[in-house]
């Protein structure tokens, strides 16, 4: 060993490397786990890793297998680092300055000649509350469009819709997790738990443990039938027949709370007259659920002193979610299982800020603390926040597929995209590809190049959870801060900063001046005050100190509500309403030609369009395609090989997959992950039909063939 080598190890044994610790939260699902993250800084380089935090408020410490390498994407060498221009089809780097320059230039071109509502802006539920108010209020004032809206579409509009009609209000869960383990009988519908916010699997585990029993309703026996005492495998798209049946057994067999039903609600003699007419044998029959199991299942829930019901995207996304979660919320009701502990209702929210992206502002109708676009006061009342006059607020627009539909008619024109990917997360991608190729102008702030940038005309560089500062609201409805840790990685831009810079260069500068995330922390205060959703008496000192605060909280003396409906419901009137719900057809049911029913959703080690997850070597690699799952006996039937490929068809379109034999999924069914694009892309499939009320896609039923391929 030369002496330079022997001097330079024994630098290295008198230096071990330095180690921070700091406290961050997952970016990925709803229940925003915190976490230490260790950085271990050496002469070069700097090595991270992640370790649970004990004193999380929700899951002890607990992480799954996305957050314990959450970090590896955003500190991956492939992130966008400059803003790029696209210049005959190449992108090549340029200045921040020039980017803004053309952006103002394209921006004010394309306003200029076909109107202020030209240009369209679509979001994302992974914004932390401070972007998506700012980006509600640089659409309404930098941009003077209506269009805007967010993929929170896809995710939480039908519990919203059902929430706001039946209850009053949207919260996702009416109660904190804690009192999970008070209920005696828990039903969860169309929600993977354990695949999809596994750290809060322990509260069911634990309630059952408790003598708690817990029915599970989902087409396939997922990882979270593990803690069902009973499992009714529901045909896709029929739940609303299924609750039918479970509410004519309540009302027959004496398990109404008529205490409850006749001081708090409105509607029960309609819905009573209603059931009447439902037989228990029809909604077998459309359901696949036997009737025993359906009286098995009413009796469970009906006689149980306590109860919480949670539904998720398996009830909610179809052409009739509103109603399906509406009449999971007529058992709630019917038996008085709300607003008490270890009773109630929770929309399990999908997304990181699921719950707080669908408060503030970046929904088509809507304006921050949940006031309403179209309503007078609520629009004087922000104008009046915002400093500009309330005719110059534009008023509502369409959801987000259909902005999709109005690029492709020509309506839209510019379009700027904030941390979403839609070619992959739409309906009927198809179509998103075509009408994306129409734009003249697309901005795409993200992270990475994702299928949706390959049609932009600039890509900028936003920020990631590890450089973004701002508040998240978890899925129980908590406020929580998140601290910036780390530097941005070469010219990337806070993604409010970014919104800022282009409102500046639009020449409205003055309404979007902030120094801090906090700062417009603090304008959300104000605009949500008097709102459903009332942040006013939060401050991100009391929010650290309280380790988070459930909203409403209207007061600064306020220290937050985490049980909801105590003694009034939303309405004015105080009463939550009962009301009748007919079941509906899916859009598409299966044909000779189209004999199955494809249903989608999700897998433990990825995330949504995939773009952070399959960019992280140690969740790819464990699940590298989408793989088909379907029963045995149906593959059989199409010659279909376990292992094998698949030609997979829809009335939109056609793609290849992987075929997994699975006993646990029904006859009828196949189940296909969404978390790939291009030629894996199955939202190339799927059935664009949307909820008349919240305007939903129904991605969980549509009708296929499936044929082997070599
Ligand atoms: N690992 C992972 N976790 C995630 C996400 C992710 O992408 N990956 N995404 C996050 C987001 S944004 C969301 S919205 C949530 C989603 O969380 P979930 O809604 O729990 O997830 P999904 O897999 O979409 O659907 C849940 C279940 O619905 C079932 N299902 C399908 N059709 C029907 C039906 O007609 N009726 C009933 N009752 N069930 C049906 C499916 O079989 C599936 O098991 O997860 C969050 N957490
Ligand atoms: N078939 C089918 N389709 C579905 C669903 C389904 O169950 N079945 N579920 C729907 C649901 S519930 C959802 S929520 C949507 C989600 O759909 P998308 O919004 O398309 O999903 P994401 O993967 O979250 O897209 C986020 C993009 O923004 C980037 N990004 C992430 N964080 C940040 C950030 O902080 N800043 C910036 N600037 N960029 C960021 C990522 O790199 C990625 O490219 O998909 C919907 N589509
Ligand atoms: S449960 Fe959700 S928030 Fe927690 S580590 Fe996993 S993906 Fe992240
Ligand atoms: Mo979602």
């Amino acid at each position: 060993m030369n002496d330079f080598l022997k001097h330079f190890q024994m630098q290295h044994a008198a230096v071990p490397p330095k180690e921070k610790i700091t406290k961050t939260e997952c970016p990925y699902c709803s229940v925003q786990c915190t976490m230490n993250l260790h950085e271990e800084k050496s002469i070069r380089v700097s090595r991270y890793s992640v370790s649970p935090n004990k004193e999380d408020p929700v899951t002890d410490g607990r992480l799954c297998v996305k957050g314990l390498n959450a970090h590896t994407h955003a500190i991956d060498e492939r992130r966008l680092k400059s803003p790029m221009v696209r210049e005959n089809g190449k992108l090549s780097s340029v200045s921040w300055e020039a980017a803004l320059e053309l952006t103002r230039i394209q921006l004010q071109d394309l306003q200029n000649k076909y109107g202020k509502d030209s240009i369209g802006v679509y979001g994302g539920g992974s914004l932390t509350n401070e972007e998506s108010y700012l980006l509600g209020k640089f659409a309404r004032v930098a941009l003077q469009t209506k269009f805007i809206d967010y993929n929170g579409r896809f995710c939480m509009s039908a519990a919203a819709g059902a929430s706001n009609l039946t209850l009053g209000v949207d919260r996702g869960l009416t109660n904190p997790l804690s009192e999970v383990p008070l209920a005696k009988c828990i039903i969860l519908a169309g929600t993977n738990i354990a695949e999809c916010q596994p750290t809060i699997m322990q509260y069911f585990r634990k309630a059952r443990q408790d003598g708690c029993k817990i029915i599970v309703i989902d087409p396939r026996e997922t990882a979270t039938c593990a803690i069902a005492d009973i499992h009714l495998k529901v045909k896709p798209g029929y739940d609303a027949a299924l609750v039918n049946g479970m509410l004519k057994v309540i009302v027959d067999e004496g398990y109404v709370d008529q205490g409850f039903v006749e001081q708090r609600t409105n509607g029960y003699t309609e819905l009573k007259e209603h059931l009447k007419q439902v037989s228990l044998s029809e909604a077998a029959a459309l359901s696949g659920v036997s009737p025993q199991l359906i009286i098995e299942a009413a009796r469970m829930y009906g006689q149980a002193e306590t109860g919480m019901v949670f539904t998720a995207r398996g009830v909610e996304q179809h052409a009739s979610g509103v109603a399906n979660v509406r009449n999971f919320l007529n058992l709630v009701l019917l038996t008085g299982k709300i607003g008490r502990p270890g009773c109630g209702y929770g929309a399990i929210t999908g997304q990181a800020n699921g719950q707080g992206g669908r408060e503030h502002g970046q929904k088509a109708d809507q304006l921050p603390g949940y006031r309403l676009i179209e309503n007078p006061e609520h629009r004087a009342y922000i104008a009046q926040v915002w400093g500009v006059p309330e005719e110059e607020l534009p008023r509502k627009g369409v959801s987000a597929y259909e902005m999709m539909e109005a690029i492709d008619r020509g309506e839209i024109i510019g379009l700027i995209i904030l941390s979403s990917n839609p070619v992959v997360s739409n309906p009927n991608s198809h179509l998103v590809e075509k009408a994306l190729k129409k734009l003249k102008f697309l901005v795409v702030i993200d992270l990475f190049q994702s299928e949706t940038s390959k049609f932009a005309h600039m890509l900028l560089p936003g920020s990631a959870y590890l450089e973004d500062e701002g508040t998240m609201t978890q899925l129980e409805g908590r406020v929580m801060v998140r601290r910036a840790l780390k530097p941005l990685p070469g010219k990337a831009r806070l993604d409010w900063r970014i919104l800022c810079d282009i409102a500046s260069v639009l020449g409205k500068g003055q309404y979007f001046q902030y120094e801090s995330a906090e700062d417009i922390f603090n304008e959300l205060r104000l605009a949500s005050k008097g709102g459903l959703a009332d942040y006013y008496g939060m401050t991100y000192s009391k929010i650290e100190e309280q380790k988070g605060m459930f909203w409403p909280c209207p007061e600064e003396g306020h220290t937050g509500t985490p049980r909801m409906f105590e003694d009034r419901f939303a309405h004015e009137d105080g009463r939550a309403r009962l009301v009748p719900i007919q079941h509906q057809n899916p859009k598409e049911v299966p044909t000779r030609k189209y004999p199955l029913i494809l249903t989608t959703g999700r897998v433990l080690q990825h995330y949504l369009s995939g773009v952070q997850t399959r960019n992280t070597p140690e969740l790819n690699s464990k699940y590298p395609e989408p793989l088909m799952e379907i029963h045995p006996d149906a593959a059989a039937e199409s010659g279909l090989v376990n292992g094998g490929y698949a030609r997979v068809t829809s009335k939109r379109g056609s793609i290849r997959l992987k075929v997994k034999f699975s006993q646990k999924i029904r006859r009828d069914t196949v189940f296909v992950p969404f978390h790939w694009g291009e030629d894996q892309c199955i939202n190339r499939l799927t059935n664009p039909a949307l909820d008349p009320m919240c305007r939903m896609p129904e991605f969980k039923v549509c009708a296929v063939r499936v044929e082997p391929l070599s």
